[in-house]
């Protein structure tokens, strides 16, 4: 039978209806993005009393906002006392989600690797075979408006990387969403994949310029530094290599972010790449197999070094992670 399993649509049915009412505050992991919006998007619509709630929103979700006139409070300004409790959607782990610790957290429902999965949460609903917590949402929900349909089939769209992650689900998902939303798969793009900001461009170039290129193990790895946008420069570059990382030193934080991109044709899973890098320089790191990223207290060539290391002892031993 498709996903979500009868467990999950049990677990949903009983959140629905034992939360019609309840002051919820719906929210997503740090610096939101399409998924993440549109899925507490959708969440909202079908429980009235909630509020959604995120401390930053990427430049795309920021597009789903306006075009939806999406009303979002500031997370860590809401006052606890005042609602009975946190629905996270597209994410488990409080690294990714600080302010998350200090609530009690009714359901999360989520679509990343169990690694890094440590929220104490009532309920969850988790399927890490799913492209997108919009497919696990779309497929749950009683019935979707034309609006949630926009918003989740923009999600889709999004956090596939148009389809590069689809399964078949994915499609029937999408083609649903469509008609209830009665889009143009041109309409929803453009909020899906906006044209870039002219500072994003310049950090993709920029990455360009100063990339290294590593030929190793049957792999072109590409590293390379920004300023920011670093996810950006990452996708960019694994378009033309095998493996990206691109790396970022955030001042304010002390720490470089790690941002890394895999070809599907890659068999080796990036997310267990960046969690051996985040671990072993101080930090923390996870993510998907094609799309993950890592936090680390050394700074930016010392990190790329690390990350190259990381991924060829996986090539040497693809099992380590399963001895841990
Ligand atoms: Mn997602």
């Amino acid at each position: 039978m498709a996903p979500p399993s009868p467990e999950d649509r049990e677990i949903f049915r009983n959140f629905l209806s034992n939360n019609g009412k309840s002051r919820l505050v719906v929210t997503s992991h740090r610096k939101t993005d399409v998924d993440g919006l549109a899925c507490a998007y959708a969440m909202h619509r079908i429980l009235p009393e909630s509020v959604i709630a995120t401390d930053e929103l990427d430049e795309n979700a920021k597009a789903l906002v306006e075009r939806l006139d999406i009303q979002v409070l500031p997370l860590r300004e809401l006052d606890r006392k005042e609602y009975a409790g946190l629905l996270v959607v597209d994410t488990a782990a409080y690294t990714l989600l600080e302010p998350a610790k200090q609530w009690k957290i009714l359901l999360v429902i989520d679509h990343h690797h169990p690694q890094g999965r440590d929220m104490k949460s009532d309920a969850f609903i988790v399927d890490d075979k799913s492209p997108s917590t919009a497919e696990i949402i779309a497929a749950l929900l009683p019935e979707i408006d034309k609006e949630t349909a926009f918003a989740l089939a923009c999600a889709v769209i999004s956090d596939t990387a148009r389809f590069k992650s689809g399964r078949v689900e994915t499609f029937e998902t999408l083609a649903r969403l469509m008609k209830i939303c009665g889009a143009t798969y041109h309409e929803l793009l453009e909020v899906a994949e906006p044209e870039a900001r002219a500072d994003v461009k310049m950090a993709i170039l920029k990455a360009c310029q100063r990339v290294s290129v590593v030929y190793s193990g049957g792999l072109v790895i590409a590293t390379s530094e920004v300023g920011s946008n670093e996810s950006d420069a990452a996708q960019v570059l694994s378009e033309a290599a095998d493996v990206a990382f691109v790396a970022s030193w955030k001042d304010r934080e002390r720490e470089t972010r790690i941002s890394a991109r895999a070809r599907k044709s890659v068999s080796i899973e990036l997310n267990e790449v960046m969690k051996d890098v985040g671990i072993s320089l101080g930090g923390n790191g996870g993510g998907h197999p094609k799309a993950a990223g890592a936090t680390v207290k050394v700074h930016t060539q010392e990190a790329l070094a690390r990350c190259v290391e990381a991924l060829q002892a996986r090539m040497e031993n693809p099992g380590c992670a399963s001895e841990q």
